[in-house]
């Protein structure tokens, strides 16, 4: 990380066929790791965007009858749409059909080739176009007459073609080299073994270009031979910083990237290809890929080639963005797979949201609404009750950075939803009506510390409830630049007289 800046990406979707949930998935992963840094003071910039070139659009456009462009022009608005549904916070959106993406590539590309690292000879072998990849003989299986790869069950299809090819097995120890120095820079570290052993079994050159067609960006000074779309890909994190100018302000912000957000089907593009090109390219590979797991829907992985798709925008009309970005974020198990339901679902926002949470605010709100006329004075007592709260809050929250620096979102989320857990809890020990009558210092004493917690709890959900807790840091009248997480210190957010407004429902609970 470059002094206070922080560069995070989504990978970039491939337009081939509508959003689903897995997409969702790595978007909303990637934004609450960005608001969350942003609430942390830093000066973060988000990508995320769509993947245009390769045979697999070049077919699927085919397929609508449209020229590719048009039909990327289409399916690229689909995702910029669902970012918006999604409630992402992405500073852009980029397309690999852009220009200045088109001059970055040709750009890595030349360099290279000026590292001599690219030659051209022929490929043969067996390749996905669903994946964009090429398999080894050892990764394919045979089903009913038809070859597969066992990686990623796609149906592979023998290729035979003049290519360009990059020289990674001359990068294979000094990949291992770099793993070795840099411990976190896979996340989490059994995916890392993965790499590292498959890197130690040996790697072949990598085949960087294809001739039999015509959708992609051009080999320079070639016109046969278009870039493989990974090379091509992979260069956009570069491109969105408007490289190969660097001396332009984004670049020199924000290269090399913090953290790539990807699913586990694309790590060895990451984290072998992509330091690869970049080493040999003079420049430095990312600081971190943190590699997600699936989302499973059965015991398979949810893609539209097996028809197995929850719709994320029907799940957000049906239920809220707030409540399917709370679930994925704390049902799925950091880095595993998961399996996601309804029901699940449901019992999820019942359980946190609607009956922990949720009732907390309004049942602190709508109190001091009808008691204390909308405001809470905060005295100097401390009572042993209240003592024990603040040191079990603060134990929780010890470890929240780390927790989000180690992208273990579901031990952070935990944590986050026993503070309020403990805070209804102590609400109910302490019973603030009860001291309407005689002790109204006991009771604005209770209710400022529930504030208190109300607001701190609230700070550390927002990166992952945006809209409710906002919601609730308005009807705080805390400002904006106070929305950050100087807390974790021990400090107060709010003032001494503090002065709130009417929240309404935050989450209905599902019956
Ligand atoms: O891979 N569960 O694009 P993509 C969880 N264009 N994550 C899933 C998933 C699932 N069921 N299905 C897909 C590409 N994803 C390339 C990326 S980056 C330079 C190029 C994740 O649209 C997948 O792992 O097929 C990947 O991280 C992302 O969605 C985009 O997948």
């Amino acid at each position: 990380m470059k002094n206070n800046n922080f560069y995070i990406t989504t990978p970039i979707y491939y337009p081939s066929g509508q959003p689903h949930m897995g997409h969702a998935y790595s978007s909303i992963i990637a934004d609450v790791f960005a608001r969350f840094m942003r609430n942390d003071n830093y000066n973060v910039y988000f990508l995320t965007g769509t993947d245009e070139h390769g045979l697999k659009i070049q077919k699927a456009a085919e397929k609508e009858n449209l020229e590719p462009l048009i039909f990327c022009n289409q399916i690229s608005k689909v995702f910029k749409d669902l970012t918006k549904s999604l409630n992402l916070s992405n500073d852009d959106f980029i397309r690999t059909t852009e220009k200045k993406h088109h001059i970055s590539v040709t750009e890595l590309w030349n360099r290279l080739v000026k590292s001599g690292d690219i030659y051209l000879s022929k490929y043969k072998g067996w390749y996905s176009v669903s994946d964009e990849a090429y398999y080894n003989l050892d990764e394919i299986v045979e089903k009913n007459g038809k070859k597969y790869s066992s990686f990623s069950g796609s149906i592979v299809e023998w290729v035979e073609e003049e290519s360009f090819f990059f020289k990674l097995s001359a990068w294979q120890n000094k990949l291992l080299d770099f793993y070795d120095k840099n411990k976190d820079f896979i996340i989490p570290y059994s995916r890392r073994n993965e790499v590292v052993n498959f890197v130690k079994s040996g790697l072949k050159d990598l085949s960087i270009s294809r001739t039999s067609f015509t959708w992609g960006i051009k080999v320079p000074n070639n016109d046969k031979h278009v870039i493989y779309v990974w090379l091509d890909a992979l260069t956009n994190y570069l491109s969105a910083l408007n490289f190969p100018n660097t001396n332009d302000k984004l670049y020199k912000n924000f290269w090399p990237a913090s953290l790539h957000v990807i699913g586990k089907d694309i790590l060895r593009f990451h984290a072998i290809y992509w330091p690869a090109f970049l080493l040999s390219a003079n420049l430095e590979p990312p600081n971190r890929i943190y590699s997600h797991g699936w989302i499973l829907s059965g015991d398979e992985k949810m893609s539209k080639s097996k028809n197995n798709i929850l719709n994320p925008l029907e799940i957000i009309d049906n239920y809220g963005i707030d409540q399917l970005r709370y679930y994925l974020m704390k049902e799925v198990s950091h880095g595993s797979d998961g399996n996601i339901s309804l029901k699940s679902l449901e019992n999820c926002i019942n359980s946190d949201l609607a009956n922990n949470y949720g009732n907390l605010c309004q049942r602190v709100f709508s109190f001091i609404k009808n008691n204390c006329n909308n405001v809470v004075n905060r005295t100097k007592i401390i009572t042993k009750s209240d003592k024990l709260l603040i040191d079990e809050t603060n134990k929780l929250t010890k470890n929240l950075r780390l927790e989000m620096n180690k992208q273990n979102l579901n031990q952070y989320i935990k944590s986050v939803i026993d503070i309020s857990f403990l805070t209804n809890k102590y609400i109910n020990d302490e019973e603030p009506w009860k001291h309407k009558k005689q002790d109204i210092e006991r009771m604005n004493n209770i209710l400022s510390l529930a504030l208190e917690q109300i607001a701190k709890i609230s700070i550390l959900l927002n990166p992952i409830i945006p809209k409710a807790s906002t919601k609730v840091l308005e009807a705080l009248n805390l400002k904006n630049q106070s929305r950050n997480l100087s807390f974790l210190d021990g400090s107060n957010i709010l003032s001494d007289k503090i002065k709130i407004n009417e929240l309404n429902i935050l989450f209905k609970k599902i019956i």
